[in-house]
């Protein structure tokens, strides 16, 4: 059984910021934990926009606290992003997330991150086979 806490994870090779600081990802469980899929808590600042294409990923993304906009660029619907809002990334869909107040968001994906993943410059993570 894993049990861990953010404590534990603050500040360690298991938090992850991208250079222009505009979130930060806690990664609770990697792929090498084993569970088939990763688990994150990230925190989107107010005022920042991310673009974002998972196309080696899907992604489910629970928000738990604040607030943005996000903006499905294959439709170019937008919806309103808060408390109690999951939204899944079953197209691999290009997309921005633009938040309006600190965003607490908890994200899981599939296949796992290994670490240290950040996005490049299409907005991708890159797929790291074994
Ligand atoms: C909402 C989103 O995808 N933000 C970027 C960070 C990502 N969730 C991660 O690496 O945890």
């Amino acid at each position: 059984m894993i049990v861990r806490t953010l404590k534990e994870i603050i500040g360690t090779e298991r938090e992850v910021s991208p250079e222009n600081g505009n979130w930060v990802s806690r990664r609770f469980l990697l792929r090498s934990d084993g569970m088939g899929f990763s688990f994150h808590e990230t925190i989107i600042y107010a005022g920042t926009e991310t673009y974002m294409w998972y196309k080696n990923h899907l992604e489910a993304v629970y928000c738990v606290g604040g607030e943005g906009e996000l903006e499905d660029l294959e439709t170019g619907k937008r919806y309103k992003i808060a408390d109690g809002t999951i939204y899944a990334l079953n197209g691999h869909e290009k997309h921005y997330m633009r938040a309006k107040a600190d965003m607490r968001l908890i994200c899981a994906f599939n296949p796992p991150l290994t670490g240290r993943e950040v996005h490049d410059a299409e907005g991708v993570y890159p797929l790291i086979e074994e």
